[in-house]
């Protein structure tokens, strides 16, 4: 049977869980033993695999989960299941508990599934009742259900947040994510490409949606980063705009944010773009070369030392100093989520990938105008990863041009 998941190599992985019972091992008196669940079948096949079960096993199986625990050897144990050989036919062949399961994830142990609940509890036993999961309140995800689930089910033992200790390691990128991140950039860049010069053409929001999602499926093998928001005119000045179903209107801005997976490590690109190709609106193009002077603003102070706030007070001044509102924040960071969980409290350090997204919104006008970079923290400033996708006004109208 094929092994999914993995994109990574495999010592990057144990030196993940290692780096994790350490994390744990400083997190209370005693060190606590951490658990991850990993998606359903239904959730997998419907959104993707859990992120912190997958930053930790690189397993893409349904109903797995993951024991790291410091306390005994052997430490990790991925839990697996087999199915029911009936539905085989149906649902595919699972990979279960076995060697080769084993080896293939470069795990210490495997077990089965439904002996997850008991290994739990011996394990929070030995730690004096306590366990460590992941939880988080904004966009909580499956791993905050299963938190809430699990305390629930587990009477008498103590759940700990382990997610604040753990995005210690997660916010800095290596390598070979830094290559996700630049691959799934690339066909976020190829597929606006493809897409851009068609809008003159295309009659719905709906239509610009899905040339996009084409494209990045396409070149991808996977799953989006987040379904893409398509705001055409007044669309564009709802910062999440979930519906992609209007018209589109000749000589309105479009905004469009999207982005590709790669690996599972998501882009984030916002470009907004005058449907009939040409920045010919006045007002418009007064309020899109603000925006795009915050971004470049943002990409000219990104860099070690800069705290969240530093670096959103810079970018934002001219937007604020003009008399516009400030909405949202400059930057989040990016990963496996295209919102990936971190700690805000600390400044910015080389490694950690971020977003560069100033924008203005005006309903009123109907409009609004968002301009979104990627931008990976180094020694002394920042990478753009985003560069070559164009912006400016000039870039823009040559691509639309066709
Ligand atoms: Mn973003």
């Amino acid at each position: 049977m094929i092994i999914r998941g993995l994109a990574l190599p495999l010592a990057t992985y144990r030196r993940r869980r290692a780096g994790a019972a350490k994390l744990l091992r400083d997190l209370g008196d005693r060190p606590l033993p951490l658990l991850l669940v990993g998606c359903d079948e239904g959730r997998l096949r419907t959104v993707r695999q859990d992120q912190w079960f997958d930053y930790y096993s690189g397993c893409a199986e349904p109903e797995a989960a993951l024991l790291v625990d410091p306390t005994r050897e052997p430490r990790d144990t991925l839990f697996l299941d087999a199915g029911d050989p009936k539905r085989v036919i149906w649902d595919g062949p699972r990979l279960g508990p076995d060697a080769k399961a084993r080896r293939a994830h470069g795990v210490h142990a495997v077990a089965a599934r439904d002996t997850l609940e008991e290994r739990v509890i011996a394990a929070a036993k030995r730690a004096g009742n306590r366990l460590a999961m992941c939880t988080r309140e904004r966009e909580p995800g499956f791993q905050a259900e299963q938190f809430a689930f699990w305390k629930k089910k587990l009477k008498g033992i103590t759940l700990v947040n382990a997610e604040p200790a753990l995005v210690n390691q997660r916010m800095f990128k290596d390598a070979d994510e830094v290559a996700w991140l630049r691959r799934a950039i690339a066909i976020t860049r190829s597929g606006l490409l493809a897409t851009l010069p068609r809008i003159p053409k295309l009659k719905n929001e709906a239509e610009v949606a899905s040339e996009l999602v084409m494209h990045y499926r396409k070149a991808a093998y996977g799953p989006l980063a987040f379904p893409p928001i398509v705001g055409s005119a007044v669309g564009g000045a709802t910062l999440h705009y979930p519906y992609n179903d209007q018209p589109l209107v000749k000589g309105a801005p479009l905004l469009i944010d999207s982005g590709a997976t790669a690996g599972g490590y998501c882009a984030d690109v916002t470009r907004t773009v005058p449907q009939h190709g040409r920045f010919s609106d006045k007002r418009f193009r007064e309020v899109y070369e603000l925006v795009l002077h915050c971004n470049a603003l943002g990409r000219a102070h990104a860099r070690p030392g800069l705290t969240r706030e530093e670096l959103n007070d810079i970018a934002w001044k001219p937007i604020i100093d003009a008399g516009f509102i400030r909405h949202h924040g400059l930057w989040h960071h990016i990963g496996l989520d295209v919102h990936d969980p971190a700690d805000y409290t600390q400044p910015l350090k080389a490694g950690m990938v971020i977003s560069n997204e100033p924008g203005i919104y005006l309903p009123d006008e109907g409009f609004g105008v968002r301009i979104e970079d990627d931008l990976l923290i180094t020694a002394d400033g920042c990478d753009e990863l985003t560069k070559d996708i164009p912006k400016t006004v000039k870039e823009l109208e040559a691509v639309m041009r066709g």
